[in-house]
């Protein structure tokens, strides 16, 4: 039912490093043309690191792993309403009707588990919604059951982060603080907030997925980068904005799967230029240590295949 583009199909039949990447950022998470430009800047930055990228979406109902250039260009040009958010619920409906769709974390997971790939990066991950327990992102129910490895900044502090590491442990899900000592929020490097174990280099994070694999663990691991120094945004700033998105929402009733978008757009509507290059940085940043990760992973493969 997949259609996987030969080179990555290519790859994946020789055991060489291909990373995810997921396309509800382009469609709903930025604007265009931004959206487009860093898609392929992520593209990029994983084959600088050595590995192949598979940016994956559903073309007209067609389950799609690495859509290339075309399709990139497709989903971050046309209407974000005409483009479906697609979680896990989703999947049925466009395949089905034979619509496009742009996958969440948790709808690429699962694609990039059905076509093999164990590695995929962006830039946030959903959360549990500041004042709404209940709103709990099907991302994080994903990273529990789906054996997939997750390179992002963290979650923006518009979630309560608190709550989402709640859900986390309850899924059963590691997290990884890459080069940090605790979770990283996404424009900040670091919430203060307890991870599980700091790891500094990718053969130290690939070690930890290799035995995942041994162990037989069916559940995913989450490996949180912070935002680069250089880009990251004062902490009042962001705050700032995610208040008054947060308030904005909550006054117009916004709700369910249109509410991250809502927050993601306004957002970055308040804080102008400064929140677009943190996220362009943070993004890129995550595909390159994917990358690397991916390649050490398949070394490991490789070495044991030989053994
Ligand atoms: N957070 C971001 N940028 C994003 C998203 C979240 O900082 O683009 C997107 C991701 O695709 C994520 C989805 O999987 O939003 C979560 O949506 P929801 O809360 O409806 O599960
Ligand atoms: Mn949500």
């Amino acid at each position: 039912m997949l259609t996987i583009s030969d080179e990555v199909q290519e790859a994946l039949a020789h055991h060489r490093p291909v990373v995810a990447l997921e396309s509800t950022v382009i469609a709903h998470g930025l604007p265009y043309p931004q959206n487009v430009e860093i898609a392929l800047a992520m593209e990029d930055a994983v084959r600088q690191a050595g590995a192949i990228p598979a940016t994956i979406a559903i073309l007209k109902g067609e389950m799609t792993v690495g859509i290339g250039e075309k399709g990139i260009d497709y989903l971050g040009s046309r209407p974000s309403e005409t483009i479906r958010k697609c979680s896990r619920r989703d999947l049925p409906i466009v395949v089905g009707l034979k619509a496009d769709g742009a996958t969440t974390v948790a709808g690429t997971m699962i694609l990039a588990h059905m076509a093999g790939i164990n590695i995929f990066a962006t830039g946030g991950i959903g959360g549990v919604h500041r004042g709404h327990p209940f709103d709990v992102s099907a991302d994080l129910i994903e990273l529990g059951r789906t054996p997939v490895t997750v390179v992002c900044a963290g979650a923006k502090s518009l979630l309560d982060l608190p709550l989402t590491l709640e859900v986390l442990e309850t899924q059963g899900v590691p997290i990884i603080g890459y080069g940090v000592d605790s979770l990283p929020a996404f424009y900040t490097r670091e919430s203060g907030l307890p991870i599980d174990i700091r790891l500094d280099t990718p053969q130290q994070v690939a070690s930890v997925i290799h035995a995942a694999g041994q162990i037989g663990a069916s559940h995913g691991i989450l490996v949180t980068v912070p935002v680069p120094h250089e880009h990251e945004l004062p902490l009042e700033i962001a705050e700032n904005a995610i208040t008054q998105a947060n308030a904005e929402a909550e006054r117009q009733g916004i709700v369910g799967k249109h509410l991250t978008p809502f927050l993601l757009r306004r957002i970055g509507e308040l804080t102008d230029d400064l929140s677009r290059t943190a996220n362009r940085a943070l993004l890129l940043n995550n595909a390159t240590i994917a990358g690397q990760i991916a390649n050490e992973l398949t070394n490991m493969g490789n070495h044991m295949k030989k053994s």
